[in-house]
């Protein structure tokens, strides 16, 4: 029976660049073939729980604006209605994919015995519902930043009985995911990093969370998980300095405590800015270490600088993205999570599918883009022209020799190289072309 939370609201339906329906996708067809895959397994899209369900509208200085019927989250009876509502919309938007936290399905026990025990009883519901839908789950994971218990970290908490119970809430995390055949496990560190050095060991600190990220790959094996783990890096927020700062700082990290073959990233969007990085210079740089996994497609404000969690809006920008990840060879347990909410004075359940809508249509044309840029072959042909020179014998030689020999070379033949154009402008202009 329907919640009549969508009522009036009919399944969405590609309808073609020419539609003037508000609701239809007009760029986003799963079907069609894009670089010889359909495009719904290239994109992966994924909703996220805690931002379309469990987010009330509060904001620094506001409370809840939405009052959604399943509001306030406080009983299994409203968990079991806000999973009612979850699956209705994604039969409306027909994406392939969710992901949740386990705060974002049950509400907070106080206890962990209690805790886990709701948590198996609201993941048994989702796995029925999956199973009558057809919806997979892209990844879940445990939100250990929300309850007070958390406020000093969960796996670098100086407290060591907070360290055992944010390991004894990812095993139970982990199991539902395992359950419900979750393609990934995610660990996003949002309080895993210090307020001030004043009160904070941060070698002790990253020590304990790199034995715990190792317990976790080792828990997968040993249960036969076979979906990827990834870490989420992120700079700061809600810490003032975070231990997985960014895509260079987890790929140092996770070299360290020996984890580099076995964890990959969750990169989002706003969160690179955040680094004061571009999106592409994070997926490109995980794509070089092999460690490219999945994406969080969801942008900041960029007056504000705030972690704004927005839906993506342009084309140009995401298509920059989609190049790399087709470049990597595409998504594999991987997708396109959009950890992305409303304005809060968007109420309408109908925001709430215009939203996703959108965002697809946003990444499509993107993705067609960067699959147009790689099958004309520009931006390759003209990276292969400015290394060229590499591929010269004696330019390999030189990586096996010394600086003396280098020298010497450099004397005897006169080596005095002329620069040339990097010809920027040239490939921005070309990549306008697609875009
Ligand atoms: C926070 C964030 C999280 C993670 C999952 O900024 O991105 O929602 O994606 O914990
Ligand atoms: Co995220």
């Amino acid at each position: 029976m329907s919640t009549g939370f969508f009522d009036g609201i009919d399944r969405v339906r590609y309808e073609g660049p020419d539609s003037d329906s508000p609701l239809a996708y007009r760029h986003y067809d799963p079907d069609e073939i894009v670089m010889g895959k359909r495009m719904e397994d290239h994109l992966r899209f994924a909703v996220a729980w805690w931002h379309s369900f469990a987010w009330e509208g509060g904001d620094p200085f506001g409370g809840p604006t939405f009052e959604r019927p399943w509001h306030p989250q406080d009983d299994m009876g409203r968990a079991r209605m806000k999973a009612d509502v979850a699956f209705e919309m994604f039969e409306i938007l027909g994406q392939p994919f969710y992901c949740w936290h386990d705060v974002d399905l049950r509400p907070e026990q106080g206890n962990f015995a209690d805790n886990l025990s709701t948590l198996e009883e609201i993941t048994d519901y989702l796995g029925e519902k999956m199973q009558g839908t057809g919806t997979r789950l892209l990844w879940g994971t445990a939100n250990m930043f929300s309850h007070r218990r958390w406020m000093s970290g969960a796996a670098t908490n100086p407290d060591p009985d907070v360290f055992a119970f944010a390991a004894a809430t990812v095993k139970g995390c982990m199991d539902a995911t395992h359950k419900l055949g979750g393609q990934n496990y995610v660990l996003w560190g949002g309080r895993e990093g210090y307020e001030t050095l004043l009160n904070t060991d941060m070698g002790a600190e990253m020590d304990h969370m790199g034995r715990f990220l190792s317990m976790v790959v080792e828990y997968k094996h040993k249960i036969g998980f076979d979906g990827t783990i990834l870490v989420e890096p992120k700079p700061q927020e809600p810490s003032k300095h975070q231990y997985d700062f960014d895509v260079a700082t987890c790929i140092g990290f996770l070299r360290k405590y020996g984890l580099e073959g076995e964890v990959k990233l969750n990169i989002e969007q706003g969160h690179a800015i955040l680094a004061g990085h571009s999106f592409e210079h994070e997926l490109a740089l995980a794509a070089a270490e092999g460690m490219l996994g999945s994406i969080d497609m969801n942008r900041n404000d960029y007056q504000s600088g705030w972690d704004t969690d927005q839906f993506p809006n342009n084309v140009p920008e995401v298509a920059l993205a989609y190049y790399h990840v087709l470049k990597a060879g595409g998504f594999t347990t991987g997708g396109t999570n959009f950890d992305a909410k409303l304005r809060r004075q968007s109420l309408d359940a109908e925001d709430l599918i215009a939203a996703h809508v959108g965002a697809m249509d946003v990444c499509a044309r993107g993705l067609k883009a960067a699959a147009a840029m790689l099958e004309d072959g520009g931006l390759e042909a003209a990276l292969a022209e400015r290394y060229a020179g590499w591929q010269r014998p004696e330019a390999q030689a030189m990586l096996d020799s010394d600086l003396a020999a280098i020298q010497a070379r450099v004397l005897d033949e006169g080596i005095n190289p002329a620069p040339r154009s990097g010809r920027q402008e040239r490939l921005e202009n070309y990549v306008n072309r697609f875009v």
